[in-house]
């Protein structure tokens, strides 16, 4: 998110999915398993290619189900995106298929990033990425001379100490090609919570107010005193990778959970255990008594989605109503009041200084379209969102400018937000943690089509436990020949953080010397062996490698 923030202004989609599908003539997609884990878009890629013939590559280390739909699937080696990219833009430069009019009119630093790319020729590209020349050429031509071309990734992409760069770089080869600020292309990283996109854009990170104000600005400062009546910090804070590990120096004393189960999705779990073990005091507003409730010391029941009437905001920046459709069941209470009852207390305690008459001082919301029009009134962006527009049917993107713009479904038509795109070259830097004797495999890890993250809510779903009931770990035929597995099912996977037991699933799927398990299941999550080593930029953790090792166990 951070990445594409320093690169575009904010993280989200810059053509819708219906554009993507209906005017791409060739896509990239590279490190997003769109079919299981962004279904509908999906479907629709899946249609686009059998209908109108759309090229597609498929940029994966996973022999995952869209490629079977993809003109050419590159397999290279994890953790090797940045040269791969260089590698195509290579080829295309020495074949002069970049588009030399956006460059010249749209783009700076041209040059700087022709210097960079040069040194990756397609020879040296392959034996480190492990894709054959061939391809390259091969990939590189479909991409380049099929326009518009859509690029979408994923965590894929991101869950690297370099996520931040491989975006940047993606960006470079849609520059390079012309094909942004058009139908059919753009840069789509495919957000992955119904509302993470939302969350941003409200300020849910620590260095921006709504709307991606950043705190240190002069501007900023004023506008937000004004509104809220009370003194603002200029700091940036810290991201929840960052917090839970400071709970061990005393930087952070207590913590206000909600939405959140960081047992089950923060890397590196039995260290997340032993800092929320120590923590002072744990507040947990959760809709299900998840793993992370145990350490809590107060529990707060909200409500779920279809208890509540509000906003989401999806990957393509459209801003789409959810009305309750039942009541809130036992004790549970609106997220939105939990909030504000609690604020309203902090501020009766006196301990901070508040103007009462400020516009937006006193938290005593009625409804949520009320809090709308604070967001509206705040936030650029959305200064002309309402309940009352998206009520009517309107079809808003941000930037929704006032009250009468209809949105924006398409960002930078003409221009960029920071004037002319500049080029960034990104030289290659391996991960973290990579195989050696002790731990001689790679372990990637994600997700499955039936479960849903630390699965608090998926295993309470009886039909998709009865479809998928426990955590498999993918590994190719030959490791499960060399481990001698052939009869047992079950693994040990080890890294040096930690251990999981779990069922073998032996498939293509994955390449030799690479296992994939996901961190669905507390008997056998993947976070047991992640490593916690963090994007420098935006503190994403390595998800996608560490090194383990692998063995056959009985039963
Ligand atoms: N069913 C279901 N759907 C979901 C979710 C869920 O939990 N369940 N979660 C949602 C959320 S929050 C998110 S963020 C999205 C995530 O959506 P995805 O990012 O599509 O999901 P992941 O399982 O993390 O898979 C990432 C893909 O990247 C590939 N990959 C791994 N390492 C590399 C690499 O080094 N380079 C490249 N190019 N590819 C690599 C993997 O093989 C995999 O195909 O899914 C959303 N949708
Ligand atoms: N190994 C590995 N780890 C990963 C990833 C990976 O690819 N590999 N992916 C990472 C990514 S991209 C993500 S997004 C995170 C997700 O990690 P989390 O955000 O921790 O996971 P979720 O299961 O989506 O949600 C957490 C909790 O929110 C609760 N909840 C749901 N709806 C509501 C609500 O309306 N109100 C309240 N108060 N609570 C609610 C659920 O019961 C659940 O327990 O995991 C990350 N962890
Ligand atoms: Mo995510």
């Amino acid at each position: 998110m951070a990445g594409l923030a320093t690169a575009f202004g904010s993280g989200a989609m810059t053509n819708p999915m219906e554009d993507v599908v209906q005017h791409a003539r060739a896509m990239l997609i590279i490190g997003s398993n769109t079919t299981e884990q962004h279904p509908v878009f999906g479907t629709k890629i899946r249609q686009a290619v059998l209908k109108r013939g759309v090229k597609l590559v498929v940029a994966d280390p996973r022999r995952i189900d869209i490629t079977e739909y993809a003109t050419l699937h590159l397999r290279h080696k994890p953790g090797t995106d940045i040269p791969l990219i260089n590698g195509l833009m290579n080829i295309i430069l020495a074949n002069g298929w970049q588009d030399d009019e956006f460059i010249a009119n749209r783009t700076e630093g041209f040059d700087e990033l022709k210097a960079v790319i040069e040194e990756y020729p397609p020879e040296k590209v392959a034996e480190i990425t492990g894709v054959p020349v061939e391809k390259l050429r091969q990939a590189a031509e479909i991409l380049a001379l099929n326009k518009p071309m859509a690029v979408m990734w994923a965590m894929g992409i991101t869950q690297h100490i370099v996520g931040v760069r491989n975006v940047m770089d993606l960006a470079n080869l849609q520059m390079l090609l012309g094909n942004l600020g058009v139908s059919g292309g753009g840069v789509n990283p495919l957000r992955g919570q119904n509302n993470v996109q939302g969350a941003c854009d409200m300020g849910a990170l620590p260095d921006v107010y709504p709307g991606y104000q950043k705190v240190n600005t002069e501007t900023a400062i004023q506008k937000f005193e004004a509104a809220w009546g009370a003194k603002m910090s200029e700091h940036f804070g810290m991201t929840v990778t960052e917090m839970i590990p400071e709970i061990e120096s005393g930087k952070i004393k207590a913590l206000y959970i909600l939405g959140e189960d960081p047992v089950m999705s923060d890397p590196n779990s039995s260290h997340i255990r032993h800092c929320l073990e120590i923590c002072d005091f744990i507040l947990l507003q959760e809709i299900f008594p998840s793993e992370t409730s145990r350490y809590a010391d107060v529990l707060l029941p909200g409500v779920s989605f279809a208890e509540k009437t509000g906003t989401f905001t999806n990957t393509e920046r459209r801003i789409q109503m959810v009305r309750q459709a039942i009541p809130p069941l036992g004790e549970a209470r609106q997220d939105w009041r939990i909030i504000s009852e609690l604020a309203q207390r902090i501020l009766a305690f006196g301990s901070r200084q508040v103007n009462a008459n400020a516009p937006f001082a006193q938290w005593n919301y009625r409804d949520t379209a009320q809090i709308m029009d604070e967001i509206a009134a705040l936030t650029p962006s959305y200064a002309g969102v309402s309940h009352a527009r998206l009520e009517a049917g309107e079809q808003l993107h941000w930037p929704v400018k006032d009250a009468n713009h209809p949105g924006t479904p398409i960002l930078h038509v003409g221009q960029f937000t920071r004037g002319k795109g500049k080029f960034t070259p990104i030289e290659h830097i391996p991960p973290q943690e990579m195989p050696d004797d002790d731990y001689p495999m790679l372990l990637n890890t994600g997700r499955v089509l039936y479960h849903w993250h630390g699965g608090e809510m998926t295993r309470r779903a009886t039909g998709l436990m009865q479809v998928y009931g426990q955590a498999l770990v993918e590994i190719n035929p030959d490791d499960a020949e060399r481990l001698g597995l052939n009869g047992n099912k079950r693994v040990r996977v080890s890294s040096r953080r930690g251990s999981i037991e779990a069922e073998a699933w032996v498939t293509e799927r994955v390449p030799p010397g690479m296992v994939f398990a996901n961190f669905h299941f507390p008997e056998a999550s993947a976070n047991e062996l992640t490593i916690a080593a963090l994007d420098p930029v935006s503190k994403i953790p390595e998800y996608k490698i560490c090194a383990v090792r692998v063995e056959a166990i009985r039963g």
